[in-house]
């Protein structure tokens, strides 16, 4: 499918060491896996990367998205005595709040992008989940749905009508960024060979994509992309 230029963007959700299986840097440091280590996760670089020298050699914008959590943040199981991580709590406002690992804190290794992730082409990097009793998993608004993140000001300001997202998790971030994304008035478009999921609960990833096609998302392959 032809993207037109320049008032597309490309959205790279949360690559970072955290949320990616073992490497060794450049450095010849090896990183461990993540705290909340997709399968594969490390697997949609490579197809981040060309999409986004793809676009920024044809004007399009190109945005990356990090979790960039306080210690003892609200979503860590760790903050909640007694909780485990994969259990559900409610807070004021917010329903089934997904209790996680530790993970992503501010400043931290595992905070950081994946070192394979090229940020020359990134326009802006967005970060969210910085409030400590408030999560978020769309790159658009905070776990309360209201609370903007300012990607959608930034890119109404660019006069963006064509977003394009890739990253993890298919069925966290991704997921709640594309919904955003379309419910804004974007034309919203996933790659699906630049996503990979948590998978838990089980069935997850195939309901998100169910979700996603529900609502009016396009799924389509990096190639596609011309
Ligand atoms: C994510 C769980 C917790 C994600 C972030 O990037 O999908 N998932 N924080
Ligand atoms: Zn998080």
């Amino acid at each position: 499918m032809k993207i037109d230029m320049p008032e597309s963007a490309l959205l790279e959700i949360d690559i970072q060491n955290d949320f990616c299986p073992a490497y060794t840097f450049a450095s010849g440091e090896k990183w461990p896996g993540g705290a909340l280590a997709v399968s594969r996760g490390d697997e949609v670089i490579a197809p981040l990367n060309a999409l986004a020298e793809f676009f920024a050699q044809r004007g399009g914008r190109v945005i990356a998205s990090q979790d960039w959590h306080p210690q003892r943040h609200v979503s860590f199981a760790q903050s909640h005595p007694g909780k485990k991580s994969g259990e559900t709590i409610d807070l004021e406002g917010i329903k089934d709040q997904m209790l996680w690992p530790n993970h992503c804190v501010a400043g931290s290794e595992g905070a950081r992008f994946h070192e394979k992730l090229n940020l020359r082409p990134v326009n802006l990097i967005i970060r969210k989940g910085f409030r400590r009793h408030l999560d978020s998993y769309s790159a658009f608004f905070e776990n309360d749905r209201t609370t903007p993140t300012g990607l959608d000001g930034f890119l109404k300001g660019l006069a963006v009508r064509t977003v394009v997202i890739g990253g993890l998790a298919s069925d966290y971030c991704v997921l709640y960024t594309a919904i955003d994304s379309v419910d804004l008035g974007y034309r919203t478009i996933v790659i699906e060979d630049a996503v990979r999921g948590v998978g838990y609960p089980e069935g997850s990833i195939g309901k998100a994509f169910a979700q996603m096609k529900e609502a009016g998302i396009l799924i389509m392959q990096s190639g596609d992309i011309e």
